[in-house]
């Protein structure tokens, strides 16, 4: 198609209706789902744009993962399984905000600034998560990429962890995994079985779990998954479809209110799993035999896994250089743990998976964890290389080359794309396996600060500006400075704001050495927002 020819991009059916503005956040665009019709559409035009510049297939997921049901997003997803490039979501947010009007010129003027060869061909890969909202709206995605002459590969409702995979798979002609989800099953359910096979002994490791599925498209997917890892596991799933999308349930949930999900039975030091809405997040629970619950978020799995493989690599006597990438909002007492204790460097990244995933690919093997449990495990070729060398190498004793087998065996169980739930939980399982590991074990390896997130309603939450990896309130003017007094009140106090980049509002995040204080300072801290960014209902109080 040449770009005089973009006239029949005009669509009637996916004019614009709504005159708000949306804005590519942290994870795409998010917001209500019947308002989101005319920008699947012109992310459908996007996508065969990003195609045919990168000339490799583009991802195209519609969901709005841990949000409430009525909401719905998209995201788009680059040949490396990244997330969007940023100068693109600066593009994409300018696309979807435009006047019908304005449509066809805006499109022409993305061409011409990229340089893009209109002849080129383009393939989107479109997946979508299980709200009522997605299939209309992968409608209009895929009226969009038709319209542009893009070619769709649909794989229906997937979580946003496989799309990922299919695009890698596809863009690497299938040296990643298989380009299906058969492939991504097998890869996965493989490695998993092959390091668990010769362990006799278990010590307190017990192979049976129970999932909180948050109503969402992992009850969909783990149903078929559980196929493939017959015998090795038990999965008794809970929320798995009938209640509403993360609705008191989730990993989400969990992991904000510090409270076991509806529907999971109350029994003590059962290992309890819960995932979110489109299966890339998960954290751990379990209660003990007080009925008090106790959380292994995502800062628990990163050290988990640091752990592990710090003693891999020590047995198989290879040398890589491991990293460790957390945000602001990971807990003090993890990260002392990882520098001190494990001696593992940590990098502080901004919130949003594309921060840490790019900071871990500056490390030999770089593991990222957010807090709420998204993350995952990057291996360098050359590592990758290096491991297959040492298990063939006949120089090596057994235990070497067995701690090396494990490690490319597990190296195949992570899905290194984006963080993936069902492939993270794979691993943590692994791990506790091999270790002989109850979940009160794991939680042994450090303590917590008392830590407590809010969320503060305003009227306008990018009236929040911060720095420093989200650490550092730059606008309202002083706000820093006030929520800094609060905090110095408090023994090992931390106390941070940001405007939340996937819901409409600013969220708070404290902790401290003393339990008892925590409530106050951060009921402190959300009222300074309240009231210096123009809260909105009732304000935060003790
Ligand atoms: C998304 C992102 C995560 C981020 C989370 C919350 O998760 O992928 O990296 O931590 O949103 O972001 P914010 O604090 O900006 O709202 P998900 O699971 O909702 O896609």
């Amino acid at each position: 198609m040449e770009s005089s020819q973009l006239e029949n991009i005009l669509n009637v059916k996916y004019t614009k209706k709504y005159d708000g503005y949306v804005q590519y956040g942290t994870a795409g665009f998010r917001t209500k789902a019947d308002v989101l019709e005319h920008v699947l559409y012109r992310m459908g035009l996007l996508a065969v744009l990003r195609s045919k510049v990168k000339n490799a297939a583009i991802g195209l997921m519609i969901t709005a993962s841990h949000n409430i049901g009525s909401d719905n997003g998209v995201k788009l997803i680059d040949p490396a399984g990244e997330m969007l490039e940023a100068a693109w979501e600066l593009i994409a947010t300018n696309l979807a905000n435009v006047e019908d009007s304005d449509l066809v010129f805006t499109i022409r003027q993305i061409i011409e600034e990229q340089n893009i060869n209109m002849s080129a061909d383009a393939t989107v890969i479109t997946g979508r998560d299980t709200r009522e909202s997605s299939p209309v709206l992968l409608n209009a995605a895929i009226a969009g990429i038709q319209a542009l002459h893009g070619i769709v590969k649909d794989f229906g409702i997937v979580t946003t962890p496989q799309l990922h995979y299919l695009v890698v798979c596809t863009n690497t002609n299938g040296s990643y995994g298989e380009p299906t989800l058969h492939g991504y099953y097998t890869k996965l359910s493989k490695a998993f079985k092959y390091v668990r096979q010769d362990k006799i002994n278990n010590g307190q490791y017990v192979a049976e779990l129970s999932l909180d599925a948050a109503n969402g498209v992992g009850a969909t997917v783990m149903r078929e998954f559980y196929n493939y890892l017959v015998g090795t596991i038990i999965i008794n799933m809970y929320n798995d479809g009938i209640g509403d999308l993360n609705h008191m349930c989730g990993a989400d949930y969990v992991k904000v209110k510090q409270m076991p999900p509806v529907s999971v039975p109350n029994k003590p030091k059962v290992r309890c799993v819960s995932i979110d809405g489109d299966a890339d997040r998960i954290i751990y629970f379990y209660l003990d035999e007080n009925y008090e619950f106790h959380l292994l978020d995502g800062d628990r799995i990163a050290t988990l896994i640091a752990a592990y493989f710090k003693e891999l690599l020590q047995e198989s006597r290879l040398s890589f250089q491991l990293g460790l990438i957390q945000t602001a909002y990971a807990n003090g007492g993890s990260t002392n743990y990882i520098s001190n204790v494990l001696q593992i460097p940590v990098v502080c990244a901004s919130t949003g998976i594309k921060h840490l995933h790019s900071k871990a690919l500056e490390f030999d093997i770089g593991i990222y964890f957010e807090a709420n449990g998204h993350g995952t495990v990057l291996f360098k070729e050359t590592v990758i290389q290096i491991i297959k060398n040492a298990v063939i190498n006949p120089e090596l004793s057994i235990t070497e080359k067995t701690a090396a087998s494990k490690l490319l065996n597990i190296i195949d169980m992570i899905n290194q794309t984006v963080g993936d739930a069902l492939s993270d939980m794979l691993l943590v399982e692994t791990i506790l396996h091999d270790k002989g590991w109850n979940i009160m074990d794991w939680e042994e390896m450090y303590k917590d600060l008392p830590n407590k997130q809010l969320k503060v309603i305003v009227s306008d939450k990018n009236l929040i500006t911060t720095t420093n990896a989200g650490r550092q309130c730059v606008t309202p003017e002083g706000l820093q400075g006030e929520i800094d007094k609060v905090v110095s009140k408090y023994r090992n106090g931390r106390s941070f704001v940001r405007p939340s980049g996937t819901e409409d509002i600013v969220r708070v995040y404290a902790e401290c050495e003393n339990s008892t204080d925590l409530n106050e300072l951060i009921v402190n801290v959300a009222s300074l927002v309240y009231k210096r960014a123009g809260g909105v209902g009732p304000e935060p109080k003790l």
